[in-house]
């Protein structure tokens, strides 16, 4: 039987084969196992011996099968790895990078520049209420400044925000009446404003606020010049033009000079209106503050000499692309 078994399986062909041979011979109907089993039949003092005969047979196949098998093993993973080489020298397949939109770039500037001023980043809901985008900056309902952000309503109460002031009241009641408060809150705002090549129904701007004790109108100017000179480089003249808003008092629009285009607008500013402090529950005798909301799209209109608001929006590969590698 020993030798029989040998010879089978030294001549296996297959993993499988040799699988078979396993059962045949050591599996529970194996013939090994029926010799064991016939042991009862035996007078008692042969049983031992064959016994012990039995077992070191069982051992005897269970290693040459061991052998074979890891032998078959071994075969199929040279195969494997034959087929599977890998030419190490073929060029590789180039990962295509995107760029970062010009808007963020922009966006990720300006945050650089306000952080370094000590300013914190807050954010607001895009979907926002008639309550913190008009009523609390002063903007009762048959308020005729109303007209000057033609809005986009979702119900009577709620509409798409129409500028990132609506932030501003938001912060305040935040912070409970502490100081100082000095933020700024990208995003993104809707006007129903027809488009063109300078306006867009939808676009982004960038708050800041800033309140605390003896906030002074010079403070702003401070800020708004070192913004200025960072975004745009030393010298860069800027111009304050009185303006209106209901939420600040006195207001400003702040142009600054392209040597090609002239004076730009590029944000809207103020010294908050007491009463919208006061509406936020801080007290206008002691504390004062500035807030100013940027047009980012005129800044990178500006800054990478973009001639059309639209681009931003459209996709065009060949446009984006050209922002890779800031
Ligand atoms: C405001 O939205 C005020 N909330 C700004 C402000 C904040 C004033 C805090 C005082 C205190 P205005 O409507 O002017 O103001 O818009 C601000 C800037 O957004 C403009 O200077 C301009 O750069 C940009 N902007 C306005 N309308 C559009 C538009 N339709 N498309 C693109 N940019 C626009």
């Amino acid at each position: 039987l020993q030798d029989e078994a040998a010879i089978a399986i030294a001549n296996a062909e297959s993993l499988d084969a040799l699988r078979e041979l396993k059962v045949k011979y050591l599996g529970k109907k194996g013939e090994l196992t029926s010799v064991l089993r016939g042991m009862g039949s035996l007078p008692p003092e042969e049983r031992p011996v064959i016994g012990g005969l039995a077992n070191e047979i069982r051992a005897q196949l269970d290693l040459l099968i061991a052998e074979k098998e890891s032998a078959f093993e071994e075969a199929a993973l040279n195969e494997q790895l034959a087929t599977e080489t890998i030419d190490v020298t073929l060029p590789g397949t180039p990962v295509k990078l995107g760029s970062i939109h010009p808007l963020n770039l922009v966006i990720e500037q300006l945050e650089d520049v306000f952080i370094g001023m000590g300013f914190e980043i807050a954010e607001g809901p895009e979907v926002e209420t008639d309550q913190y985008n008009f009523e609390a900056l002063n903007l009762p309902k048959e308020h005729p400044a109303r007209d000057m952000q033609d809005s986009f309503y979702i119900t009577p109460e709620t509409l798409l925000r129409t500028h990132t002031s609506s932030v501003q009241v938001r912060t305040l009641e935040k912070k409970e009446g502490h100081v100082p408060v000095r933020i700024i809150c990208p995003g993104k705002v809707y006007r129903r404003d027809d488009d063109d090549a300078t306006h867009s129904h939808q676009f982004t701007q960038v708050e800041g606020l800033v309140v605390d004790r003896g906030v002074s109108m010079s403070e702003l100017n401070g800020v708004l010049l070192a913004l200025i000179e960072k975004m745009f480089g030393e010298g860069t003249e800027m111009r304050l033009r009185p303006s209106y808003f209901p939420f600040t008092e006195p207001s400003v629009e702040v142009d600054i000079y392209h040597p090609e285009k002239g004076w730009v607008e590029i944000l809207g500013a103020g010294m908050v209106h007491p009463r919208v402090l006061e509406k936020a529950g801080y007290n206008p005798e002691r504390y004062s503050g500035f807030a100013f909301g940027i047009g980012v799209e005129r800044i990178a209109m500006l800054k990478y000499d973009v001639d059309d608001i639209r681009h931003f929006y459209n996709n065009d590969l060949r446009f984006l692309r050209q922002f890779r590698s800031e």
